[in-house]
């Protein structure tokens, strides 16, 4: 039975070119910094996204925390939105492990933070308050419908975070959707940020790894709070292979997942006892609610499973199908031919 697995694009498996680099790649100590094949893909990406430095991580989850530990201190607060992936499901680290104060924002439908709510959300001075450092965006924004956010919006708040002394950090896990989506160079996008954090191991299908980029002194106050929470990482010029592999060779046919994604989203929309939005589905996520009155979202889980598809229930009967490399136009329709079977 073909297997359609839309769980999330973090299922991707590493492409023959990058299996062929990994083999062969030339290695060294990171934690001395003698990787060179560490130090081509950090140039790249920092040269990718025209910020002075990067630094290579196993994870965006440590990506973020990373970030979040460089920019403030303990006590700190940062402002951020309440659907945020950092907020929700990266374990509280910002909290546990660095004492820094969530202050969360609703989300938009589309990702963004109003410009007004994120301006109330700015502390003034006044001794009970913690003071504000720091504002996080994520883009695409994975729960709100995989939204990319645009780049007049980008600027905006990277005004509102300048004009109050703010940094500015964008999780940027899919950015490089983003940048396919909006047409724009992903460049433009990170220029608005102080620090950016992307994936290899999303929709790129690198195997491992993040980035995070910044200014030159940033990037080495970083390296050291990665090594303080076990992200030094030695010959893991292996990984980094598969991921300058994945920026050379991934980043275009992003498009193609989501032009996939818009044809899954129109045709769920279509069947009667599912509910979205498909002008909500601009990249490579499509969310959908299923509401049947004689099937629960559980036993549609267990059927679609039973078929061959994996989507995952995010919460009470709303599911989440991410488009990925291993999933072809053909497979979107036999997704399509299966949900229909199982709903009627
Ligand atoms: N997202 C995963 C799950 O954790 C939900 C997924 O399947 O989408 N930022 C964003 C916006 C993300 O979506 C993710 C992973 C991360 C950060 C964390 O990246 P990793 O998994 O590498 O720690």
């Amino acid at each position: 039975m073909t297997v359609i697995d839309l769980r999330s694009d973090t299922v991707t498996q590493p492409t023959d070119a990058m299996r062929q680099a990994m083999a062969t790649a030339e290695v060294g100590d990171d934690v001395l910094d003698e990787d060179p094949t560490i130090h081509r893909l950090q140039d790249m990406a920092a040269e990718k996204l025209g910020k002075e430095a990067a630094l290579f991580l196993p994870s965006g989850t440590m990506g973020n925390l990373v970030s979040l530990l460089t920019h403030c201190q303990r006590g700190d607060e940062v402002i951020l939105g309440e659907r945020s992936h950092i907020f929700i499901n990266e374990v509280g680290g910002l909290s546990a492990v660095g004492g820094i104060h969530p202050h969360t924002v609703p989300n938009e439908a589309d990702g963004t933070l109003d410009l007004e709510r994120l301006q109330k959300a700015i502390r003034h001075s006044d001794l009970h308050y913690p003071p504000t450092r720091l504002i996080c965006l994520e883009n695409t924004h994975n729960y709100c419908h995989g939204s990319p956010l645009p780049l007049p919006y980008m600027k905006s708040v990277a005004a509102l975070a300048r004009d109050h002394g703010l940094k500015l950090h964008v999780d940027g896990a899919r950015i490089f959707n983003a940048a396919v989506a909006l047409k724009v160079d992903v460049k433009d996008l990170a220029a608005e940020a102080d620090s950016v954090m992307f994936s290899l191991s999303k929709g790129l299908s690198a195997p491992v790894g993040s980035l995070i980029c910044g200014t030159g002194e940033w990037v080495r106050n970083a390296r050291k709070w990665r090594k303080m929470l076990g992200g030094g990482m030695r010959q893991a010029g292996h990984l980094a292979a598969a991921g300058i592999t994945a920026l050379e060779n991934q980043v275009e046919r992003l498009a193609d997942d989501h032009q996939n994604a818009h044809t899954l989203a129109v045709g769920l929309a279509g069947i009667t006892g599912l509910a979205l939005d498909p002008a909500q589905v601009k990249t490579n996520i499509v969310f959908f609610q299923m509401k049947h009155p004689k099937i629960t979202p559980d036993q549609f889980l267990e059927r679609l499973h039973q078929q061959g598809v994996q989507v995952l229930l995010i919460e009470q009967g709303l599911f989440r199908a991410v488009l990925n490399r291993h999933v072809s136009a053909e497979n979107v329709d036999a997704t399509l031919k299966i949900i229909k079977e199982i709903l009627n």
